[in-house]
């Protein structure tokens, strides 16, 4: 472990530099585990109510026979995952799950397509279920692969509040994890997403085979984007049998924290979302991560196709440490 008394950086005032240098990330990253969550938790209490966690429900609108090849992915059509694919859902079944969510306790609908991006004759679709969502009175986020400038115009218009768009890990790991679009390809739709007026939501996953110094540079990119992210989903890898990241190295609890840690430390003002991944986290673990200053989560027993905790389950860890739904 790295000695922090010669590391000035680390040990400087907590304000965010103007523009991050991963030396700066990585010393803040490697602080003892103490230091690190102490100097997250009171980032988080100048910017957010520390018990409260918001809570968004998914809808995979749109599942399966994407032509994308995200190594990741259960619905690629690249890998054989035995999922089925199926077309875009009509408005109102929608808008009758949207309704359930409400009555559920989520204040946010997030819904996902298997796209790599839409296409021109499934905007119109696209822009009514906005506006009959939105008019629930839920927030709206929105996960449809890549945009142009005219679409993201169009999808801020309509009234959408979030688009989601991951650069899922660092540059330099990128082509390892996708290889039919490029790095710049994501950073370009979120550029698109930004310009419009609608708000980014934009994060990774942990736990796919990278480095300490990917996920550190995966925040870096972050960080230093124009304007830094309204929301940071954090995922951590759901192996999915017959991907070709199923078999990655696991990321440990500890590290996994660490990064929340450091996205709330580099992302003060932003959600830092705990996403994938917390079916196979213990309570424990997941107390760590609100500590270190995660603020939503996905409830519902699916996220778009792979399992989640029971809501039984996320009440009963929410009266074990107090929380309350935001
Ligand atoms: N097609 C859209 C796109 O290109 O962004 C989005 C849908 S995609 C399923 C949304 C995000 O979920 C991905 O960017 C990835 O970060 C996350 N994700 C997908 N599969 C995952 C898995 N098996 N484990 C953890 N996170 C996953
Ligand atoms: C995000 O970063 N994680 C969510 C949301 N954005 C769309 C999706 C998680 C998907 C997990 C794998 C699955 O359900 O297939
Ligand atoms: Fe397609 Fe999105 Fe899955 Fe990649 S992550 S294969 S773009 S659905």
């Amino acid at each position: 472990m790295l000695d922090v008394r010669n590391e000035a950086a680390a040990l400087a005032p907590a304000t965010a530099p103007a523009e991050w240098t991963s030396a700066t990330a990585a010393a803040i990253y490697r602080l003892p585990f103490n230091d690190l969550l102490f100097r997250a938790q009171s980032v988080h209490r100048q910017h957010f109510d520390p018990n409260r966690v918001q809570l968004s429900r998914l809808l995979n609108i749109k599942t399966g026979g994407c032509p994308e090849d995200c190594g990741y992915c259960s619905q690629s059509s690249h890998h054989a995952t035995g999922l089925a694919a199926s077309k875009l859902m009509d408005v109102d079944s929608i808008v009758a799950e949207a309704r359930k969510a409400k009555a559920g306790g989520a204040a946010r609908y997030c819904m996902g397509a298997a796209w790599r991006n839409p296409k021109p004759r499934d905007m119109e679709a696209i822009v009514r279920i906005v506006a009959a969502v939105k008019a629930l009175g839920l927030e709206t986020c929105m996960t449809l692969g890549m945009l142009d400038r005219e679409q993201a115009e169009r999808l801020n218009e309509a009234g959408l509040d979030y688009y989601n768009h991951n650069i899922d890990t660092s540059e330099r790991y990128y082509p390892t994890v996708t290889s039919t679009r490029s790095f710049a390809d994501r950073l370009e739709t979120l550029e698109h997403v930004r310009q419009s007026g609608m708000k980014v939501c934009c994060g990774g996953i942990l736990g796919m085979g990278e480095s300490e110094q990917d996920r550190v540079e995966m925040l870096v990119t972050l960080a230093n984007l124009p304007e830094p992210p309204e929301s940071v989903p954090i995922n951590m890898l759901i192996p999915i049998a017959g991907t070709p990241l199923a078999e990655s190295d696991r990321i440990g609890p500890i590290e996994f924290v660490r990064v929340i840690a450091l996205a709330r430390i580099m992302m003060p003002r932003s959600f830092v979302r705990l996403s994938a991944g917390r079916s196979a986290m213990t309570d424990e673990m997941q107390a760590l991560c609100f500590f270190a200053g995660a603020n939503s989560i996905f409830v519902g027993d699916t996220l778009l196709t792979a399992a989640n905790p029971e809501d039984a389950a996320d009440r009963k860890l929410f009266d074990r440490l107090g929380l309350q739904a935001l």
